[in-house]
């Protein structure tokens, strides 16, 4: 006995100008040679590979720091009305991509969820809490800002158009980098931030049944963004904002299974792989892997290494 079979949508965002270097546009390549596709229809669900969004640029200027708006958004309306569509048929996987896709992914999600009247809940698996605004960022780097914009902070007008979600639904988990302006921001606005240390303190387990259990109460969807650097770097070498102190396997695959066993997950982002930094696939093999845990993929369906 499987879960219940989803159609599913994987949507390629080939971003890499919202980071700091470049490597990321090769991640969705990586994550279909690691097998994503495979992996969920091994499960048992219909999977629709929609190849890249192409982007569409045109001017535009944020005051402040934001490096390469006119690519991060072309890209990001482009990935917003795909996985609209995406959502009207099911659920919406998107391979990427720096984190900056999300200005996109979420975006899609938002408006989805406005249209089928439910609320939206977001977990960010991340070192980073990415809720920089062009104001406050030091670097400038699109990737550090996608929570803040989608939670409604100013500075990103002519970028895109979506509701916005009230920060107390976004359930940061994993942190252990967060810039000062960010812990105020995050702090002022309400947001849910659950650092390392409760997670060592509590147990991950516990952090996140109370945060699906906030999303049960509200009857709502859940979008997941899962960044590479929310795990261990000697785990998952290929990212380029490395953070010691992550997730460990078991941890990232516990998380993904709860959010299976919720059966609330409307969509997922694969983010930050940078296949130029990845020991030999070994980052790409496990975002597949943790994607198909969060599918359904059961923890005694793995196969035995021979030596
Ligand atoms: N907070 C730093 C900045 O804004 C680093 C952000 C890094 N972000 C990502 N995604 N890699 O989490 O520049
Ligand atoms: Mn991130
Ligand atoms: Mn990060
Ligand atoms: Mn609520």
């Amino acid at each position: 006995r499987g879960p219940a079979p989803r159609t599913i949508s994987l949507i390629g965002a080939p971003l890499e100008e919202g980071a700091g270097g470049q490597g990321c546009s090769m991640g969705p390549k990586a994550l279909r040679i690691a097998g994503i596709a495979e992996a969920l229809a091994a499960i048992g669900h219909t999977v629709n590979d929609l190849g890249d969004v192409t982007a569409q640029y045109n001017a535009l200027t944020l005051s402040g720091r934001a490096h390469n708006v006119v690519e991060v958004t072309g890209l990001a309306r482009a990935l917003a009305d795909a996985g609209e569509a995406a959502l009207q048929k099911g659920t919406a996987v998107y391979l990427g991509g720096d984190h900056a896709l999300s200005f996109g992914s979420v975006a899609a999600a938002l408006r989805h969820a406005e249209r089928i009247g439910k609320p939206l809940h977001v977990l960010w698996l991340d070192a980073h809490a990415d809720f920089n605004t062009p104001q406050t960022s030091e670097s400038g780097n699109m990737h550090g800002m996608p929570a803040a914009f989608f939670c409604g902070e100013p500075g990103f007008d002519g970028m895109l158009d979506c509701p916005k979600l009230p920060a107390r639904h976004f359930h940061l988990v994993g942190a252990r980098s967060i810039d000062p302006a960010e812990v105020d921001l995050l702090e002022a606005r309400g947001a849910d931030v659950n650092d390392m240390a409760e997670i060592d303190e509590f147990g991950i387990g516990a952090v996140l049944r109370r945060i699906l259990s906030e999303v049960e109460a509200d009857d709502a969807l859940l979008h997941v963004s899962l960044d590479v650097d929310f795990i261990e770097p000697d785990l998952a070498p290929g990212v380029g904002t490395t953070v010691p102190g992550g997730a460990t396997v078991r941890e990232a695959h516990l998380v993904m299974e709860l959010i299976n066993r919720s059966n609330r997950l409307l969509s997922l982002d694969l983010v930050e792989l940078n296949p130029f930094l990845d020991d030999r696939g070994k980052s790409a093999r496990l975002m597949v892997e943790l994607a198909a845990s969060g599918f359904g993929k059961r923890i005694f369906d793995r196969p035995t290494q021979p030596a």
